[in-house]
């Protein structure tokens, strides 16, 4: 009730101002010529008929509210008004992953719609239209995994030689699209990052451990959808070794960064690279 009220006294200020106020927007604009007038507001239009003005009158006279000026006798055809509008040029549907054919490619799922429109704009009118935006359920996801592999790494190799049945099975819950990469890395390989004797070459470990030799970045397994490669050639890699304890993990990140194609993430839409882990 009280919401009701002092929304119908609200009003009734709006009706009192704006009663009282003097002229309009179109008639204070003094505009001078069309293109002035026009730009005033979005109620404003220009009367080009030649016998508009009256005596007296100054060619701004010509610019006012439409009906006002039809009330005042100018020929409506000869009235200048143009108004915005809105072209769709490109409207497809947002894609349900859950009715479109299996086999659609990433680049042929929309999640935006509108995706074009032109728009032809008056000052001070307004243009409005709903955008809308559905996640595709499903989008693809890659999963580059970069291993370190120098030997202190000897106990996680044991536990991510399990992880790509666990990883397959966590992501297909999010979505049934997922593809799976494996790289991995050691060290430069030059003095003084590695030992360089032939023996070390072959065997960069002490003792009786058969290490691998070192290297720089392999890529081990480009993005697959089968989990299992992932899981067989992570449980085939050998450990190796190396001199100093910071290794070459960025020279690992840099490959994989600018050789998208190599990994397979150019047939993804935006796809430059590969997520890293
Ligand atoms: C309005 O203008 C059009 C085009 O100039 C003309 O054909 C028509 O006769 C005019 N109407 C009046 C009422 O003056
Ligand atoms: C786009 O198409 C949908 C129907 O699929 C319609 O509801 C919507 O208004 C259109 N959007 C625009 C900006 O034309
Ligand atoms: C390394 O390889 C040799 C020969 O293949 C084998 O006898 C030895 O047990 C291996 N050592 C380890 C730690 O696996
Ligand atoms: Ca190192």
């Amino acid at each position: 009730m009280d919401l009701k009220l002092s929304l119908i006294a609200f009003l009734g200020l709006l009706c009192c101002c704006n009663s009282q106020k003097e002229g309009n927007e179109c008639i204070n604009a003094n505009a001078k010529y069309c293109g002035e007038c026009i730009q005033a507001g979005a109620k404003c239009g220009w009367c080009t008929d030649p016998n508009f003005l009256k005596q007296g009158e100054t060619v701004s006279s010509r610019c006012d509210e439409l009906q006002s000026l039809l009330k005042r006798g100018c020929n409506a055809s000869l009235i200048e008004n143009p108004v915005g509008k809105l072209e769709t040029v490109k409207n497809v549907s947002v894609t349900d992953r859950s009715k479109a054919p299996k086999n659609l490619k990433p680049e042929d799922i929309t999640q935006v719609q509108p995706q074009k429109v032109s728009l032809t704009l008056r000052s001070g009118e307004p243009q409005s239209f709903k955008l809308k935006f559905k996640r595709a359920e499903d989008y693809p996801i890659d999963l580059y995994y970069l291993m370190d592999l120098s030997y202190s790494m000897k106990d996680d190799l044991e536990n991510v030689k399990n992880l790509g049945t666990s990883l397959m099975l966590e992501m297909s819950k999010i979505t049934s699209d997922f593809r799976i990469g494996f790289g991995s890395f050691v060290e430069k390989t030059v003095m003084p990052y590695i030992s360089t004797t032939p023996a070390k070459l072959l065997n960069p470990c002490t003792g009786d451990q058969n290490c691998t030799s070192p290297f720089s970045y392999k890529n081990v397994l480009p993005l697959t959808s089968d989990g299992s490669r992932f899981n067989n050639l992570v449980g085939v890699q050998q450990i190796s070794g190396n001199l100093d304890s910071p290794e070459g993990g960025f020279d690992a990140i840099m490959q994989v960064a600018v050789c998208g194609e190599i990994f397979g993430s150019k047939s993804r839409p935006h796809g430059k690279g590969p997520a890293f882990v």
